[in-house]
């Protein structure tokens, strides 16, 4: 089966009619059809499936005479509202044609997918909730008391979801159990379509987190509160999102992006009481990422005080600059010597895995360039192209 024709069936999938693209947030019911997709395909090729404590399923290729810490493969297949159709699945589907390939192979050591839940952090605002839970980036106490934006708590979202929220944390012996993770990612940017090359080796992962700012003001009403002396958070916001802005501008490399905004109560003829808005900003400097956050925080309480309102910025998540290992991304050059090397922007569980195995990704042409949009694609040939790349590199891992 062809990574195209998968992607093709995960596309029935959590289609968002009123946003387009797709709306797939995790630990739910669309999540649940897509665990069952790649359940249903991993069972097919004779892979063994489970789904562990934090909602992580992994598909386990363990033929006998195979031994030692697997080689494993995979993405998520969640996403942020309104995505693309490759942000995750691609690297699902490619993982799946790769067994495919890797079966007659005859390889020595076991082979493995795994699907991390909630990588996009779009339900409960923690970006890659699985894969933290497993290395002990997040304590499950953190983890379980988020709240997504019905008020459902992560604990009786995990627990409706089949999950036992006492049993999840950090599995170092799951970890202790794979040789080398590869994950496979459509690029986010136009650096392979610049290039001319279909699939690349990635080199870094930018630093990156998220702040959210509360900002609180004096609700009232539209038509009867004089402009003098409103105290209105929303206009105090949209000026800390503009000094943001910037701020992010006047900084070589730094980005910095507002894209969910909450007025309560939110109505047309009310001046709002409070605003939500969410920061997420990031450099390949950590160091300037964090004396960004506390100009970011002094910016905050001068606009507020100027608009006679409080705030508060509160840290939701943060991601360490990550370069990929040398001499795996050394392997894999060997295995793809025509393949460039590109970093990226966007964060991965590879990027959180990477602080505690040997962990590497590829990347596959996405000719628009464009991502968590509707406009995200990868052609056919290409993906087929990711696919035999990285059965090649996963062969090469597993019998180095
Ligand atoms: O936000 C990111 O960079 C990734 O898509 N989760
Ligand atoms: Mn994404
Ligand atoms: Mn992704
Ligand atoms: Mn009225």
């Amino acid at each position: 089966m062809t990574v195209a024709s998968m992607l093709g069936e995960i596309g029935a999938i959590g289609a968002d009619a009123t946003r387009g693209g797709y709306s797939r947030p995790g630990y739910c019911a669309v999540d649940r059809e897509l665990r069952e997709w790649f359940e249903g395909h991993a069972i097919r090729r004779g892979l063994d499936v489970e789904r562990d404590a934090n909602g992580i399923v992994w598909a386990w290729w363990r033929p006998p005479g195979t031994t030692g810490p697997a080689i494993v493969t995979g993405s998520h297949l969640d996403s942020v509202p309104g995505g693309g159709g490759y942000d995750g699945p691609l690297g699902v589907a490619s993982a799946l044609a790769a067994i495919d390939l890797l079966k007659s192979m005859a390889l020595p050591r076991p082979i493995g997918i795994a699907v991390f839940p909630e990588e996009e952090g779009s339900r409960f605002g923690v970006a890659c909730l699985g894969s933290r839970l497993l290395t002990g980036a997040i304590a499950p106490e953190r983890a379980l008391a988020l709240k997504d934006a019905e008020g459902d708590t992560f604990a009786d979202a995990a627990a409706r979801d089949g999950l036992d929220p006492a049993r999840m944390g950090a599995d170092p012996a799951s970890l202790a159990g794979i040789g080398a993770f590869v994950e496979l990612h459509v690029e986010q940017g136009r650096g392979l379509v610049d290039l001319g090359h279909p699939v690349a080796v990635a080199s870094s992962i930018l630093g990156h987190g998220r702040w959210r700012v509360s900002v609180d003001g004096q609700g009232n009403h539209a038509g009867t509160t004089l402009m003098q002396g409103r105290r209105d958070p929303v206009v105090a916001a949209a000026s800390m999102i503009l000094a943001i802005r910037d701020l992010a501008r006047a900084t070589p490399d730094a980005r910095a992006t507002v894209g969910r905004l909450e007025p309560v109560p939110g109505g047309t003829n009310v001046i709002a009481s409070r605003v939500d808005f969410w920061i997420d900003l990031r450099h390949p400097d950590d160091l300037v990422t964090a004396a960004l956050v506390t100009r970011v925080r002094d910016l905050v309480d001068v606009i507020a005080l100027a608009e006679g309102c409080t705030a508060t910025v509160r840290e939701e998540s943060l991601s360490p600059t990550v370069d990929f290992d040398l001499g795996l991304r050394r392997q894999l050059r060997a295995a793809l010597p025509d393949a460039p090397e590109l970093g990226t922007g966007a964060g991965h569980d590879a990027g959180v895995l990477a602080g505690h195995l040997p962990t590497a990704m590829l990347f596959v042409r996405n000719p628009t360039g464009v991502s968590h949009s509707p406009e995200e694609l990868c052609e056919d040939a290409d993906a087929e192209a990711g696919a035999v790349a990285l059965a090649q590199v996963l062969g090469d891992l597993a019998r180095a």
